[in-house]
């Protein structure tokens, strides 16, 4: 039994957590999608019309990871995987390695990986922190121009999203970090936690976001404060 009376907890999370590290999020003032148009770069179309400019967005954001640092909220959770008994899963909307590199190992990214790409010639994904460009060839089958990042794109199936709805039928447990509840599917995971009854439902973000009244319980303001602040509480079962 684990120390909080919770057993399984699942933590979905989008770029609000990464902010304080420097990465942008998408939709606040300054946010990614105010100084690219998204069906430009992240839509299959997009990539299809201009592959050129699509991988040159992407190899800036590789580029731009190497130079930021997992902060105070990706650590908390990272204590929260190792000191709590039960399970705890991140369901994670970003495409950086900020929780690995902060210390969470059961971590899914549900939109892909900045850091991988794949081949469309044969399905390979190789680890890939460098510049990609079209015409570079896949180390597997050493064809050019069919290495793509390995993300999700508006209109893609997210991945893994058996294991993500087997994961919120058994949570007791179910926090949103720093995202705004724009993109689906996950911005429905509330509606269906609640829809299942058992879980409790916490949203911790700057401000509320287009789901924040689906929540039993909200927390607002810098993830670096509140999350660190939250993992406390729950692990010194206070919550
Ligand atoms: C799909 C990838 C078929 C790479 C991204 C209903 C059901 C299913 C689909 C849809 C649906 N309705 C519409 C759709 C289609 C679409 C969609 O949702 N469109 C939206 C715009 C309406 N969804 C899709 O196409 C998805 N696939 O539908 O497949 C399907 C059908 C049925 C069932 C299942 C599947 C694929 C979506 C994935 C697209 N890929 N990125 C890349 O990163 O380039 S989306 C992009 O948005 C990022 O992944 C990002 O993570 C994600 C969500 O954004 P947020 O993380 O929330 O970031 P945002 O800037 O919006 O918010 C930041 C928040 O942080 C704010 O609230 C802010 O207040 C807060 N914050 C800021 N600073 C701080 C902070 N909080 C705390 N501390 C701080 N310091």
């Amino acid at each position: 039994m684990s120390q909080t009376g919770y057993k399984s907890i699942v933590i979905l999370t989008g770029a609000g957590i990464s902010a304080e590290s420097g990465l942008n999020t998408f939709r606040d003032a300054g946010g990614i999608w105010t100084k690219v148009n998204l069906e430009d770069v992240a839509t299959p179309e997009g990539f299809a019309r201009n592959p050129v400019m699509v991988q040159e967005f992407y190899s800036a954001r590789r580029k731009n990871l190497a130079n930021v640092e997992p902060n105070a909220a990706h650590e908390a959770l990272a204590r929260l995987e190792k000191e709590f008994a039960g399970e705890v899963l991140i369901v994670t909307q970003n495409v950086d390695n900020l929780h690995e590199r902060g210390g969470s190992e059961n971590v899914l990214h549900m939109h892909g990986e900045l850091l991988k790409v794949r081949c469309d010639n044969c399905g390979q994904v190789h680890h890939w922190p460098d510049e990609l460009f079209c015409e570079t060839p896949c180390p597997s089958c050493k064809t050019p121009n069919y290495l793509r990042p390995h993300v999700v794109w508006f209109g893609e199936m997210p991945f893994e999203m058996m294991r993500i709805d087997q994961a919120l039928e058994d949570c007791d447990l179910f926090l949103s970090i720093g995202t705004s509840g724009n993109v689906y599917p996950a911005a429905g995971y509330v509606a269906t936690v609640r829809q299942l009854g058992r879980a409790h439902t916490v949203e911790l973000n700057l401000e509320p976001s287009e789901g924040a009244t689906m929540f039993a319980e909200v927390i607002h303001g810098p993830a670096t404060k509140i999350v660190p602040a939250y993992i406390d509480r729950l692990l010194n079962k206070s919550v």
